[in-house]
């Protein structure tokens, strides 16, 4: 049984694309009925947490046999082409479209349009504002405000006694986006809260790219000098590698004339860490493919979702750095 699938109508040109089915219900259930299509717009791929989480969810699409097909876009880091994507999708009559946003804001419209159209939205990885929150269905990701806690509470732990006060340069990520949001305000929260003594001597976005990391890295030090800085905080672990290239270039020792958190968790953060450049890692996990597999399944089948589904992720300091080093998946 062939389903129809109507693919991109543009100047009077109609592109018929069929997608073959097994027969059977349309269940969705993995059993011999006909598989869902699925579009998945993924915000780039900029670091190694991206190229992991993509060939997660690749890969679990394709071992899935309720999955027919998943059409993939990379959206470049650029809202412009994952909104293309979508609306190319929605052309397409895909099952149901999974957006890793790679804003928060600028969706309103386009998730509008997949709603009208009748295909529900999952987000993967990174949220949308609030007000657009009844948009979709449910996100799958992390909370990006708990690892920002997470990682002020370390910085608590490790200045709370420097009776010079923390001075600390922040390597933001990607501006607008949740994680770099949310990874401020979680961090800054808990030293708030705490009572830390600290001064934010300067913080900007490296756009989660281990080359602009490097560059405003190089700018925190022909402006402030690295003298009498504590703590860096890179909002990814791309960031914060190429930070440690500049702070050795500088003449300085990452992880001992400067702390350094990352967040991520990939194999060459912890490697820099077995190597004594940084100093504590907050894990955020992309492996999450098939268990977003199974969220776009009930989606599909009309189950009744909680808003945000969290993946488990955990912490890690100088001492264990080596141990885990070998349990990394990207
Ligand atoms: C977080 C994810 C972030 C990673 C970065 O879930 O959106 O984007 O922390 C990636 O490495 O670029």
């Amino acid at each position: 049984m062939f389903k129809q699938v109507l693919a991109g109508v543009g100047a009077g040109a109609l592109l018929l694309g069929l997608t073959a089915c097994g027969g059977g219900d349309d269940s969705g259930d993995g059993g011999s009925g006909d598989g869902l299509v699925v579009g998945f717009a993924q915000v780039g791929a900029e670091s190694a947490w991206r190229t992991a989480n993509s060939e997660s969810v690749k890969s679990a699409a394709e071992a899935d046999d309720r999955i027919a097909e998943l059409k993939f876009v990379d959206g470049q880091q650029e809202q412009e082409k994952q909104i293309e994507a979508i609306r190319n999708f929605i052309t397409q009559q895909v099952d149901v479209i999974v957006l890793a946003p790679v804003v928060e804001t600028g969706w309103t419209d386009v998730l509008q349009e997949a709603e009208d159209a009748g295909i529900p939205v999952v987000l993967a990885d990174r949220g949308v504002e609030a007000a657009d929150e009844d948009l979709y269905v449910t996100r799958l990701g992390s909370d990006f405000a708990e690892e920002g806690r997470k990682a002020g509470a370390w910085a608590v732990e490790t200045f709370a006694d420097d009776p010079d006060g923390t001075r600390i340069l922040e390597l933001q990520g990607t501006t607008g986006s949740a994680p770099a949001n949310d990874r401020k305000s979680g961090f800054f929260e808990v030293l708030d809260a705490e009572g830390l003594n600290y001064e934010l001597v300067d913080s900007q976005s490296g756009n989660f790219t281990a080359e602009e990391g490097k560059a405003v890295m190089e700018t925190f030090i022909t402006t402030h000098g690295l003298e009498g800085i504590d703590l860096l905080y890179a909002h990814n672990d791309e960031m914060g590698l190429g930070a440690i290239q500049a702070i050795e270039e500088a003449g300085f020792k990452p992880g001992e004339d400067i702390q350094i958190i990352i967040v991520d968790g990939s194999k060459a953060g912890f490697q820099a860490g077995v190597d004594g450049k940084l100093n504590y890692i907050v894990e955020c996990n992309p492996v999450f493919g098939e268990q977003l597999m199974d969220v776009v399944v009930d989606v599909a089948n009309g189950e009744s979702m909680e808003k945000f589904t969290p993946v488990e992720e955990g912490v890690f300091d100088s001492t264990q750095f080596e141990a885990e080093l070998p349990n990394r998946q990207f």
